[in-house]
């Protein structure tokens, strides 16, 4: 007998049902997110035909530019999400401050942080890419235009977050809080719609025994950290090892599969970056929601990244995410116990 089919709209309706007090704009927002991951996949799946078709400087058949991946999909979140009522203001990757909803629309209870299409440098390589979103209540006053003191808030405040990884197939994996488990999705694009098909990720522990992290740095790491790696690949003379090594360099990818492999993935400091790459509020924040919600760990290598206080839209925190145990043997090796 077939299972039944959930669709991503059907499963947050169900989920809003669980909170009596729910108003059923969260559900609102939640499917605008959807939707505007439907625009950015059916485009990111014609990239390879852009060299055929047109690239930026020429004009698709509806008279329109043809824009660069990343524009169009950092446009395409903000169209979907500012008119509906339902935000105060957005930040994204892409912008360098608040991105404020026109005065012609309603301002809502909520912020949308994003980025639209990170690992975009591998969009010519086909290699899979995804966007990342994290969803905040206000803290200022309702009726007026959101304010950065909205958006500077820990990770833990998160009311969702998710990503969705353009790959082999599209999916869209979102929590709505540590205890509300975390749910996969697959776009079935015969029918334009995301089916449940991953419920309750929980990252495996134990986990496989593999590794994420961009090697090519180990001579800008600090001490420990290289202690740290040299045990993973039992290069510490101590027997350990047996691990394998998986670097995409396109975090959702990295990660996703972290998420459903178990492992741990790392984008530590170093010499030449030494908070990391990664942005906190777009970037390491949701995932590390995700990760803790499917009962892994997410570290700056001290502390919880969901604990981190950003001071600024785009600062940047070092990034340990993966299974329990992984994380914490790094934070054991990071804080000089091993
Ligand atoms: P971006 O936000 O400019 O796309 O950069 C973020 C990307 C992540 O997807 C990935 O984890 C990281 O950069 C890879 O960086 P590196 O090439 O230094 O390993
Ligand atoms: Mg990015």
């Amino acid at each position: 007998m077939r299972s039944k089919v959930v669709t991503i709209d059907r499963h947050i309706i169900d989920q809003e049902r669980k909170n009596p007090g729910a108003t059923g704009r969260f559900s609102l927002l939640l499917y605008d997110i959807a939707l505007a991951a439907k625009i950015i996949s059916r485009e990111v799946n014609m990239a390879g035909l852009i060299d055929v078709l047109g690239r930026t400087g020429e004009v698709n058949v509806q008279g329109e530019e043809v824009q660069k991946l990343d524009a169009f999909a950092q446009e395409a979140m903000v169209k979907a999400m500012d008119h509906a009522g339902h935000l105060c203001c957005m930040v994204s990757e892409e912008c360098e401050d608040i991105i404020p909803i026109p005065e012609k629309f309603d301002m809502g209870p909520y912020v949308l942080l994003f980025d639209p299409l990170d690992g975009s440098s591998n969009i010519n390589v086909n290699v899979s890419i995804g966007t990342i979103f994290s969803v905040l209540h206000r803290t200022t006053p309702r009726g007026r235009p959101g304010t950065i003191d909205d958006c500077l808030q820990p990770g833990y405040r998160q009311l969702a977050a998710g990503y969705v990884i353009y790959g082999s197939s599209t999916m869209l994996v979102y929590t709505t809080g540590i205890t509300s488990g975390v749910h996969g999705f697959t776009l079935d694009p015969s029918i334009g719609e995301f089916l449940l098909s991953h419920r309750d990720i929980r990252i495996p522990d134990p986990p496989a025994k593999v590794y994420s992290v961009n090697e090519a740095y180990y001579g800008l790491w600090s001490e420990e950290q290289q202690r740290l790696v040299d045990h993973l690949r039992g290069l510490d003379g101590k027997g350990n090892g047996g691990f394998k090594s998986r670097y995409i360099g396109s975090l959702v990818s990295d990660f996703h599969r972290t998420l459903l492999q178990g492992g741990i993935f790392m984008y530590p400091p170093d010499e030449r970056a030494p908070k990391g790459k990664l942005r906190i509020l777009y970037e390491a924040s949701p995932l590390a929601l995700v990760c803790e919600a499917a009962g892994g760990r997410a570290s700056d290598g001290f502390r919880n990244i969901l604990n981190l206080i950003p001071r600024g839209l785009h600062d940047r925190t070092p990034v340990f995410l993966g299974s329990k145990s992984l994380v914490g043997l790094a934070e054991k090796y990071l804080i000089g116990d091993l």
